[in-house]
């Protein structure tokens, strides 16, 4: 019985006196294990003479309760002090400025953003609409035809739905448009677009912003003043621009637009492959059967189109000549702007 007494003592000075969680785990072993102090001394009972076995066994299972006890107890005031301590090292202040290192706006966001605030004020909408789209929106409502090149394969991506491709251009955006709003329409679409293309200057996956205008007794002229007054908005500077005739499917007629080249101030340079001029866009009068295909009469309304890439201006605007950088998120590159 003395044994017992002097095996209390002891168990719950160890136990008070254990300095970490660890240490705790090995006098739980020690007292409470199956091959334990209590144990054995559990299995001593049947050397006992059977008057005193009643009472010794009283003694040891409360000896054991005691013990579990006294290191739970133990247990949770080890926990409550290591959080505390790991609370007090780890304490971080949520209101202290970042200074210096907060994030910027990728180039062609900034690039987006810039071209859409030009087209805004000069009082056109913002229209957006869906990246997976429909091949009779992103072709034959266009007046691509059936065996138009563009629609193959090779140049598209199409998706395991019949009927549906990633667009190719934010053209359907306008078909969208005017199948739903009547005229007097000004608009520019926004947004990514896919093509089967991958090399310096050319990524699967690229930013456009289309425009269109219908209204009545619209021509080329305006069409002409709106591209001039926002290229040099744009560039911010009084920059020659050209247009030379060109071939869409869904005007008529067409053109590409150049600018004098804002790399070598029109001297030549690789840019501009020693011709001195850029070419930023392509533009043309809504072909008649576009109108007709979305319900406007070409008899009453005429309209006109225009679209840019977007990566390709944010190249001019900032002096880049690799399509890659924009899309390898390389800290260095993007901080400078
Ligand atoms: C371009 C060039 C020329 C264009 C035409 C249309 C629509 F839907 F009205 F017919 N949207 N965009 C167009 C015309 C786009 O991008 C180089």
């Amino acid at each position: 019985m003395s044994d017992l007494e002097k095996l209390e003592e002891e168990a719950l000075r160890e136990i008070d006196s254990a300095s970490d969680l660890r240490r705790l785990s090995e006098l739980r072993v020690r007292y409470l294990g199956r091959k334990g102090v209590i144990s054995s001394a559990l299995k001593r009972i049947g050397g006992l003479p059977p008057e005193e076995r009643r009472e010794y066994g009283r003694k040891v299972n409360r000896l054991k309760e005691l013990v579990e006890e006294r290191i739970r107890e133990r247990e949770r005031e080890l926990k409550r002090r290591e959080l505390e301590e790991k609370l007090s090292a780890e304490w971080v202040d949520l209101t202290v400025p970042v200074w210096g290192s907060r994030g910027t706006l990728h180039p062609v966001t900034l690039t987006l953003e810039r071209i859409v605030s030009i087209f805004r004020g000069m009082g056109f909408d913002v229209e957006e609409g869906p990246e997976v789209e429909l091949e009779s929106y992103n072709f034959d409502l266009l007046n691509i035809p059936p065996e138009h090149p563009a629609r193959d394969m090779q140049d598209t991506f199409y998706v395991n739905r019949k009927g549906y491709l990633l667009r190719t251009h934010t053209s359907p955006v306008q078909i969208r448009t005017m199948l739903r709003r009547k005229p007097p329409l000004q608009m520019v679409a926004p947004g990514k677009v896919y093509r089967r293309d991958d090399d310096p200057t050319h990524s699967p996956m690229f930013h456009q912003v289309e425009g269109l205008v219908v209204n009545e007794d619209v021509n080329f002229r305006h069409m002409k003043f709106v591209i001039e007054s926002f290229l040099r908005e744009f560039f911010r500077t009084d920059l020659p621009v050209r247009f030379r005739t060109s071939y869409f499917p869904f005007t008529e007629p067409s053109a590409e637009v150049d600018i004098g080249c804002v790399i070598c101030d029109m001297e030549g340079c690789r840019v501009c492959k020693e011709s001195g001029w850029l070419e930023v866009m392509g533009c043309g009068m809504v072909h008649p059967t576009v109108l007709e295909n979305c319900g406007i009469d070409p008899e009453l309304y005429q309209g006109f189109a225009f679209g840019m890439g977007v990566e390709r201006l944010a190249m001019l605007l900032y002096g880049i000549d690799n399509i890659k950088l924009f899309y390898e998120n390389d800290l260095r590159f993007l901080r400078q702007f």
